[in-house]
């Protein structure tokens, strides 16, 4: 991971409209990379900065998966959250891959931080859960489009990436399949 992110060193993505800074900083790894930027969220296949398209996914990744979500088609995208001390992400839902019948898988690394998830409506009640170092979650059926967030991160629990805090890999397809999941 951290030879790749010297290919595609983290930026810091901005709200679209305001261009607010987000707390986090992103990378991705794949054919296509999550962007946001004052025109919009969108995938893009090159990096912002550097214009020069996303490494690949790491092999690891692409086998974890293929093991947890049983798809034969790889992600499409793995981006990379970077939370330093204070930084946190607002309630919000996944919405910009047309495969929205695919899971989402999310490797969560380094410090632990409190992971919020509610219902698909935004006033659905929520429940908070500690994710650690090492703790993997597949978000799919109901809970691909339940609203969700990161409250906090817990500084310095982990020394596993030092200087990095807590780093979040999230995997997902973008295009749709070819052969739907629906009637498979
Ligand atoms: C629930 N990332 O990148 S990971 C995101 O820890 C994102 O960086 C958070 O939300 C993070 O969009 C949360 C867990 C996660 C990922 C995708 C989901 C939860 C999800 C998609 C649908 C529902
Ligand atoms: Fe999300």
């Amino acid at each position: 991971m951290r030879a790749h992110l010297e290919a595609a060193p983290l930026f810091q993505p901005v709200m679209p409209g305001s261009g607010r800074p987000f707390s986090v900083r992103m990378s991705n790894f794949g054919p296509l990379g999550w962007v946001s930027d004052r025109a919009g969220y969108r995938y893009e296949p090159c990096h912002p900065v550097t214009g020069r398209p996303w490494p690949p996914l790491p092999e690891a990744l692409r086998a974890l998966w293929g093991e947890l979500t049983g798809l034969a088609e790889p992600p499409e995208c793995g981006l990379v959250n970077v939370y330093g001390p204070g930084a946190r992400m607002g309630l919000h839902q996944d919405r910009d891959e047309a495969a929205l019948d695919c899971p989402v898988v999310s490797v969560s690394l380094g410090d632990g931080a409190l992971f919020r998830i509610g219902g698909p409506r935004r006033r659905d009640p929520t429940r908070s859960l500690r994710l650690a170092s090492g703790d993997v979650v597949v978000l799919g059926g109901a809970a691909r489009l339940a609203f969700h967030g990161i409250d906090r991160v817990y500084a310095v629990s982990c020394r596993l990436l030092p200087g990095l805090g807590r780093v979040n890999l999230t995997l997902r397809r973008v295009t749709p399949l070819a052969r739907p999941l629906r009637g498979r």
